[in-house]
């Protein structure tokens, strides 16, 4: 599609975005992101396009914001123009997001596959917030979204100390969902999704929606949004046709 910092593709249901400034491990530039915004825009309401993969390359996932083009940046414009800000439109995203991760994530890189639904790694993937090294804070959700994913002790220390993460301890503190082989990573990451992509649409948009919301409310909350999604749910004719395909022994057609 012409981009200059990525690449998308549509493939059975699935749209892939990669990410791609090979010469700066995938740093975040303004351009990067506004050619994200793009092409989630044209994916969302693309009905070709049924869930999302957001990747990089084998050496880096990203490594955060672009340091070069921030080292002048000051206050006033920073704050006013809410620099950076629109990296946050992939959290906003209505279909499922997976990131299938390998090599670093870091900073705005760890953050923005955090925002995805799921994270998918690589054996050699390294997640961390190393800000503090460069004299600021995570600010795209390093201290907010990694404290929810990993409990305050481990968040703490990664964004107090920089330490990067490896997949082995991202997977048994629930930081990513599954560890791959690198070379099966993105493979497994598209049939996941291809496979989430043939389920009934509604379905995964409220899945997602409850999940997502219930991390943010009580468990009442929570619990009540669910209920009026599973009832909402009937509704729909992708529900009569899943449970009568259960009953028909049939694959249902959604
Ligand atoms: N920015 C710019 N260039 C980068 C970069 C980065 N984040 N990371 C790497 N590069 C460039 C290097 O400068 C180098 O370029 P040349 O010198 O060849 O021109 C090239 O990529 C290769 O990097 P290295 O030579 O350093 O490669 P190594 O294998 O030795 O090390 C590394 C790889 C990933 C460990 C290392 O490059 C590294 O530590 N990178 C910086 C990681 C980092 O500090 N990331 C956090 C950045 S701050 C916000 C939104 C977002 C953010 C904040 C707010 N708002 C909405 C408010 C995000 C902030 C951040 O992410």
């Amino acid at each position: 599609m012409g981009f200059e910092t990525i690449q998308s593709r549509i493939e059975n249901g699935v749209g892939v975005i990669t990410l791609h400034r090979p010469d700066a491990m995938n740093a975040l530039s303004e351009k990067m992101m506004l050619e994200v915004v793009e092409v989630l825009d044209q994916f969302e309401s693309d009905y070709a396009v049924a869930v999302i993969v957001l990747t990089g390359s084998e050496k880096a996932f990203a490594a955060g914001a672009d340091i070069k083009e921030m080292v002048d940046q000051t206050y006033l414009p920073a704050m006013q123009q809410q620099f950076l800000g629109q990296w946050e439109r992939i959290a906003s995203c209505p279909k499922p997001t997976i990131a299938a991760v390998t090599g670093y994530a870091l900073g705005g890189g760890c953050e923005i596959a955090m925002m995805c639904d799921f994270i998918i790694a690589g054996d050699n993937a390294k997640f961390g917030q190393p800000e503090i090294k460069i004299g600021t804070t995570p600010g795209l959700g390093g201290t907010q979204r990694l404290t929810r994913a990993v409990g305050k002790a481990k968040a703490m220390e990664m964004c107090l100390t920089g330490r990067m993460m490896d997949a082995a301890e991202a997977e048994k503190v629930g930081l990513v969902s599954r560890v791959l082989p690198v070379s099966d990573v993105l493979p497994e990451a598209i049939e996941t999704a291809s496979f989430i992509a043939k389920q009934s649409r509604p379905a995964a948009r409220l899945i997602k929606e409850c999940i997502n919301s219930g991390m943010n409310t009580s468990l009442e909350q929570g619990l009540g949004t669910e209920r009026r999604a599973f009832y909402s749910l009937f509704g729909t004719a992708d529900q009569k046709e899943g449970m009568q395909a259960f009953i028909d022994k049939r694959k249902p057609n959604y």
